[in-house]
C-alpha cells in the first residue's frame, strides 16, 4: 500500500484520480495522464486527406465501434494471431515469471480483454504462494504491482475492474496515458519512492507491427532510455511469411469471409462522418488489404470505386476513382529483425517462444548498457 500513497502524493497539476462513476470499482486507483485532443481528429484528417498519397492516421481506427469490431476479429477463425499468443502465454507464463524478481511491476502497454495477463498474474500469484508455504512464513517479501496503461479511459477502467476483483491481492494501478508517456510516469514513481522494483514491461497483441520500423525503432530506443538496467520487455510479435506461414494465410486473416475486416476498416470514414459532419459517400469505398513481401508487412487501405468529393473541416477532398487511402500497416518480423532492432537499441534477447504452428512469437528482452548516440545512428 506504501506504493499507492507515493502514487497519490505525487499526482501532475493535469491529473485526475477518478473513483466515483463505477462503483464496483471505487477502490480502483486510477491515473488520467491525458489531454484533449478532440482537435487532432479534424486536423489530421484533412492533412492525410489532401496529402499526395492519401492517409489516415491508424490510431483513428480505434474508436468505441473500432475498438469492439477489433475485439470481433480477434475472435475470427481466420485471425489466429490472438490465439497463438495465448498459446504461448499459457504454456509459459511459469517460466516467464521464473525470470523476474520477486519484487516486480508488471506494466502492461495497452489494455485487452485481460486473459493474458489473467495467465501471468495466475504464475505471479503461484509463486508467492509457493514460497510462502516453503518458507512456512505468512509474510511475504515480493512487492508486486499490475499497471496498465491504455489511452481509451473505459476499456481500462473495465479490464483493470475486472481483474482487480480476481485479483484482489495484487495491488494494481490503472493509467491512462500513451504508452511511453505512462512508462515515464511509473518510473517517476519507482524514483520517488526510492524502490527496486523491476519493471517487467508487456507490450501484446503484436501492436509493435502497426508501427512504421524507424517508428518501432525509436520506440524501443525511447523505452531502453526510461528503463533501468535490468528492467525486462516481454514482447509479442506476428511472424513474416515465409517456409512455415503462407502468404495466403496473412491474406485471409485481413479480409475475413465474414467481412469484419472491412467494417472496423471502413469504420474510420463513418467516424469522420460523424464526429466532423463530413458527407463522405461511404457506399463508394472498399477495404483492401494485401501482403507486401518486400516489406514484410500487412497494408490496408480505402479504396474509392468511383471519383467523389466531399468536404471535411472546412477543406474539400476530391478523390479519383481506384485512389486509394493508407489506414495501418501490420509489420510481421522474423527473429533476426527483432534481434537487429533489440541490440540497436539496448536490449539483449534472451528467450523467444513460439505456438505450436510457429506462426507467432512473444520475445524476452532485457535492458543491457543502453548503446551509445553513435551507434543508435
Ligand atoms: C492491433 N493490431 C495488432 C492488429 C493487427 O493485426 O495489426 C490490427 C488489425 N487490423 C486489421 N486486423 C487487425
Amino acid at each position: 500500500m506504501l506504493i499507492f500513497m507515493a502514487f497519490a502524493a505525487t499526482l501532475p497539476d493535469t491529473a485526475a484520480v477518478v473513483s466515483h462513476s463505477l462503483p464496483h470499482i471505487a477502490y480502483l486507483p486510477f491515473i488520467h495522464l491525458r489531454g484533449d485532443e478532440r482537435d487532432s481528429l479534424s486536423e489530421d484528417a484533412v492533412r492525410g486527406l489532401r496529402a499526395e498519397h492519401k492517409f489516415l492516421l491508424p490510431k483513428y481506427l480505434y474508436d468505441k465501434r473500432g475498438s469492439e469490431l477489433f475485439e470481433q476479429i480477434t475472435e475470427l477463425p481466420e485471425y489466429y494471431l490472438t490465439r497463438a499468443e495465448q498459446e504461448i502465454i499459457d504454456r509459459h507464463a511459469g517460466d516467464i515469471i521464473e525470470k523476474v524478481q520477486q519484487d516486480c511491476w508488471l506494466l502492461e502497454l495497452g489494455a485487452g480483454s485481460g486473459k493474458k495477463t489473467r495467465r501471468l498474474l495466475q504464475a505471479l500469484e503461484e509463486r508467492r504462494k509457493n514460497q510462502t508455504a516453503s518458507s512456512k512464513r505468512d509474510d511475504n517479501n515480493d512487492n508486486i504491482l499490475y499497471i496498465p496503461i491504455d489511452i481509451s479511459e473505459e476499456f481500462l477502467r473495465e479490464s483493470c475492474a475486472r481483474l482487480q476483483a480476481e485479483f484482489s491481492a495484487i495491488p494494481m494501478q490503472a493509467v491512462c496515458a500513451d504508452f511511453l508517456q505512462g512508462v515515464e510516469y511509473v518510473v517517476a514513481e519507482r524514483n520517488i519512492a526510492g524502490s527496486q522494483a523491476q519493471l517487467l514491461v508487456y507490450f501484446p497483441g503484436s501492436t509493435i507491427g502497426n508501427l512504421t520500423r524507424s517508428e518501432a525503432a525509436t520506440f524501443f530506443a525511447n523505452l531502453r532510455r526510461l528503463l533501468r538496467k535490468g528492467d525486462v520487455l516481454l514482447l509479442a510479435a506476428d511472424m513474416s511469411a515465409g517456409e512455415i506461414k503462407s502468404v495466403e494465410t496473412l491474406h485471409a486473416a485481413y479480409n475475413d469471409a465474414e467481412g469484419v475486416t472491412a467494417a472496423f476498416n471502413l469504420n474510420i470514414l463513418h467516424r469522420l462522418s460523424g464526429e466532423l459532419s463530413a458527407r463522405i459517400p461511404l457506399e463508394c469505398y472498399k477495404h483492401v488489404a494485401f501482403y507486401n513481401e518486400s516489406e514484410s508487412r500487412v497494408e490496408l487501405y480505402l479504396e474509392s470505386m468511383a471519383y467523389n468529393t466531399f468536404e471535411i473541416g472546412g477543406a474539400r477532398v476530391a478523390i479519383a476513382a481506384g485512389e486509394r487511402i493508407h489506414t495501418e500497416y501490420s509489420h510481421k518480423f522474423d527473429t533476426a529483425m527483432i534481434e537487429t532492432l533489440a541490440s540497436t537499441t539496448g536490449f539483449a534477447l534472451e528467450t523467444a517462444w513460439q505456438d505450436s504452428r510457429r506462426y507467432f512469437s512473444v520475445y524476452f528482452f532485457s535492458a543491457t548498457d543502453a548503446p551509445s548516440v553513435e551507434e543508435t545512428l
